[in-house]
């Protein structure tokens, strides 16, 4: 394993790639977590600074120890959440042989109101098509979709046997060229490839943006290389999918009916252009409060005079989005949708560790709604009153032991990213 400082390089991980060993300075940190870098990417800005943080996250954890708040959660025992061009081949795989395991298991979900949902990882489909108002509304959208996402994580650990943790996608590393990058090229090591040309898929409109419309990048019909080559895609799509016509329509208007279907995709570097690291790194540091960092996550108000104005949470959506991720209700129903938002989980993390005195437990009051699908819900309330309750797939929680990093939900949230 190549940790920090250190010159022994993994194999697997080195095998057919080139590139020099970057040199990153040794901190108090380094010695508590395994920190293993692909040397083809060189640490981008937002690398940089999350590195630069983590030893005020050590800080602030030695202080919860010291208090003893951490719910027996240290930097030493805390899972490492990892890029995926990090992760050796042979993680990758293990991944997404996961993931197809899920899709193998049955649903745990009540399937006389979901004949769509065919498996296991059909309930988090489940949970989010008829709960998106909900899930992104301004209370939600961080505290509940790291919920989501950690519990996702753990039906891959416990019921497929997955040995890693979720990794996110770091957009900036694939955003030139998404076609070839180790996420969706396609290969056996890969999330999946690109869809067959589609002519009738247009794009992502953006009512309110200059330009208003993520174009088609020439994809849009059905996958077919890479480890979700033979996925049945079934519930959805919704009214709100932006899948285009070839899309067959769902049985039931709700889109809860079963419409077996292959998974369809159109890799996007109008999309992914929109979240290079420059972008987040405004993000994090130029975010005084929630509401900036919450406004300019969602694009509002438009950016003028950005070929790629759709904001860092709409861009992540469409890295390769068609149906059913195009879709804003049945988007979970393609595996890339975990990368995203737990790529989303860590800029807020990396965002919160900047002063987590201040920044845990503030949420955004939602002045701003989130072009260009939905009328989001404002809500205002104490956010300490407020319960995440994700129903069918785990047991509710408060929303701000969501918030807390690093021993929250009785310590149950103990992990870092790398
Ligand atoms: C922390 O660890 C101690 C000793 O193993 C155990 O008794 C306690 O229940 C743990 N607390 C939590 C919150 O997991
Ligand atoms: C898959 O593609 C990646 C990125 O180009 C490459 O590093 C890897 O060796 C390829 N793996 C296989 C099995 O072809
Ligand atoms: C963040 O912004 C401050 C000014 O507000 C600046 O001094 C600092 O260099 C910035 N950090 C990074 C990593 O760009
Ligand atoms: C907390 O929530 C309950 C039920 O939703 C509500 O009745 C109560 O007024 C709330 N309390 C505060 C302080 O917001
Ligand atoms: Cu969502």
């Amino acid at each position: 394993m190549w940790t920090i400082g250190s010159a022994l390089l993994l194999p697997s991980l080195l095998a057919g790639v080139q590139g020099a060993a970057i040199e990153v300075p040794r901190s108090a940190y380094s010695s508590k977590i395994e920190v293993i870098r692909n040397p083809v990417y060189p640490l981008d800005v937002v690398d940089q600074l999350e590195e630069a943080t983590m030893p005020k996250v050590d800080e602030w954890v030695a202080q919860k120890i010291a208090a003893n708040t951490n719910n027996n959660c240290t930097l030493e025992n805390a899972a490492v959440r990892r890029e995926w061009s990090d992760l050796s081949e042979e993680q990758r795989i293990e991944y997404t042989t996961a993931v197809k395991c899920l899709m193998n298991l049955p649903p745990t979900v009540d399937t006389t109101r979901f004949p769509g949902a065919l498996s296991r990882y059909d309930d988090f489909v489940a949970f989010h098509m008829t709960h998106a108002m909900q899930l992104h509304d301004n209370f939600h959208l961080f505290g509940a979709h790291k919920y989501y996402v950690w519990l996702f994580e753990k039906a891959l650990r416990e019921e497929c046997g997955y040995t890693g943790y979720q990794p996110y996608m770091n957009y900036d590393r694939y955003a030139e060229d998404p076609f070839n990058s180790p996420l969706l090229n396609g290969n056996a090591s890969s999330l999946g490839g690109n869809g067959q040309p589609e002519p009738s898929y247009r794009g992502v409109p953006q009512p309110g943006r200059t330009p208003n419309i993520i174009k088609s990048g020439g994809g849009g019909g059905c996958v077919t290389e890479g480890p979700f080559s033979d996925m049945v895609v079934s519930l959805g799509p919704t009214s709100m999918s932006m899948g285009g016509s070839s899309v067959p329509k769902n049985p039931k208007a709700d889109g809860s009916g079963k419409n077996p279907r292959c998974l369809r995709r159109d890799v996007n570097r109008d999309a992914t252009m929109g979240a290079k690291a420059d972008r987040a790194l405004h993000l994090i540091n130029n975010s005084k409060d929630i509401d900036a960092f919450y406004n300019e996550l969602l694009g509002t108000p438009p950016p003028r005079n950005d070929p790629y104005p759709w904001g860092i949470h709409t861009a992540g959506h469409y890295v390769a989005a068609v149906d059913p991720g195009g879709d804003p209700m049945t988007s979970p129903g393609d595996p890339l949708f975990y990368f995203h938002h737990t790529a989303l989980d860590r800029l807020w993390w990396i965002w919160q560790m900047q002063d987590p005195e201040k920044r845990l437990n503030v949420v955004p009051s939602g002045g701003m709604p989130m072009p260009p699908m939905m009328n989001l819900e404002r809500r205002a309330e104490d956010p300490s009153n407020v319960t995440v309750d994700l129903e069918w797939l785990g047991p509710p929680i408060k929303l701000l032991e969501a918030h807390e990093q690093l021993g929250g939900n009785n310590g149950l949230f103990c992990y870092v990213y790398v």
